[in-house]
C-alpha cells in the first residue's frame, strides 16, 4: 500500500524509512537558493544545474593536484593506524579498500584542496550562502576487485541519519584517475532531484558499518519501480572524463555506478558542501547520529579568498 503525505501531516518535511510506502513526491525546497549569487557558473549553466541537478566540468584540478592527490591516496591507503578509526571502509568480499572518509582532515593536500575558491565558489553560488564541509571521501573503485554503488538520494541518508533538514548540500566527484565508460563512471538520473522517493524500513542501529558497504541494504535505497519510471521518463547519464574532471550534483540526485572490472582504477575525490543556514540536527529516521568522521557537526564557513 503507498500513502500520500501532505506537508501538514508532520513537521518533516522528507518522510522516510516508514513503515508502509510513502509514494514519490515534489522536492519542497529550492535546487538553486540564490538567482543572482556571484561566482563562476554563467547563468546558462547555473539553469543547466537547476534543470538537470547536475553539471560535468572538463578541467576543474589541474594535472599538478591530481597527481598530488593520488599520492595522498596512496599514502593513506598505506597507513594501517587509520584502520580501526572506521575511516577506511573494506570493499564488502575482500579486494581491498572501498572509501576512505574524512580526507581533509587526514592530509593537507586534500584540506587546501577542499577549501579552494574555484570549488568553494561554486558551491556557495548554487546554495546561496555560505558553506562548510559536510563530508569528504575518496572512493578508490580498485582495478578489478572495485565494487559499485546502487540507485540512492544521498539526502535521503543525510536527512535520515546525520538529521540534515533540507536538500541544500551538493556533491563534487572529482576524478583523480580517468573516469572510463568501463571502470564504473558516475551515473545520475538527470531532473530526478526534483522528486523525493522515500524509502521504507527501519535504520538499524550502527547501519553505517554495513550500509557504507553497500550490502543487501534493508533502507535508504528507492524502490525499483520508482527508479524505473523516473529513468524512463528522464533518462540516465553516465559521466566520463579525464583525471581533473568532476561532477556537481544536487543532494537530492538520484545516482549510482557499477563495479569496476577493468584493469583500471577508478579513484574519485567526493567533496560535501551544505549550506551554514542547513546545519544538521537530530537524525530524522535513525537511532543515534553517525560519527563526524561521516557527518561533521563544525559549520565553521569556509573562508572567502583574502582581498590583495
Ligand atoms: O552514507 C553516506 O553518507 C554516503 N553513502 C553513499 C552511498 N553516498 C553518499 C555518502 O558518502
Ligand atoms: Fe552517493
Amino acid at each position: 500500500m503507498t500513502t500520500t503525505v501532505r506537508p501538514s501531516d508532520s513537521g518533516d518535511l522528507y518522510p522516510t524509512r516508514t513503515p508502509h510506502a510513502i509514494a514519490p513526491f515534489p522536492r519542497r525546497h529550492p535546487v538553486v537558493w540564490s538567482a543572482d549569487a556571484e561566482g563562476p557558473l554563467p547563468s546558462a549553466r547555473l539553469s543547466a544545474y537547476e534543470r538537470d541537478g547536475c553539471l560535468h566540468f572538463h578541467a576543474l584540478l589541474s594535472e599538478e593536484e591530481t597527481a598530488a592527490c593520488l599520492e595522498e591516496t596512496g599514502r593513506l591507503k598505506a597507513d594501517r593506524s587509520l584502520n580501526a578509526s572506521g575511516r577506511v571502509v573494506p570493499e564488502p568480499h575482500g579486494g581491498g579498500i572501498r572509501s576512505v572518509f574524512e580526507v581533509h582532515a587526514l592530509s593537507d593536500t586534500f584540506a587546501r584542496i577542499v577549501q579552494s575558491a574555484g570549488l568553494v565558489g561554486i558551491a556557495r553560488q548554487i546554495l546561496g550562502s555560505e558553506v562548510y564541509v559536510h563530508q569528504t571521501r575518496v572512493n578508490l573503485k580498485s582495478a578489478f576487485t572495485g565494487s559499485g554503488f546502487g540507485w540512492h538520494s544521498d539526502f535521503e541518508t543525510w536527512h535520515s541519519e546525520d538529521g540534515m533538514p533540507a536538500p541544500r548540500a551538493l556533491s563534487l566527484s572529482i576524478a583523480l584517475s580517468e573516469n572510463a565508460p568501463y571502470n564504473g563512471p558516475l551515473m545520475i538520473i538527470p531532473g530526478a532531484h526534483r522528486t523525493f522517493v522515500p524509502s521504507t524500513g527501519r535504520t538499524p542501529p550502527d547501519y553505517h558499518h554495513t550500509s557504507l558497504q553497500g550490502r543487501d541494504l534493508p533502507a535508504g535505497p528507492p524502490g525499483r519501480a520508482e527508479v524505473a519510471a523516473l529513468a524512463r521518463d528522464l533518462g540516465i547519464r553516465q559521466f566520463t572524463g579525464p583525471a581533473g574532471s568532476a561532477v556537481v550534483f544536487d543532494s537530492n540526485s538520484l545516482h549510482a555506478s557499477a563495479s569496476n572490472v577493468s584493469p583500471f582504477p577508478r579513484t574519485n575525490l567526493f567533496v560535501v558542501y551544505n549550506s551554514v543556514e542547513n546545519p544538521i540536527g537530530t537524525p530524522y529516521a535513525a537511532p543515534r547520529a553517525r560519527p563526524a568522521y561521516l557527518a561533521s557537526r563544525t559549520f565553521t564557513p569556509l573562508p572567502r579568498p583574502s582581498v590583495r
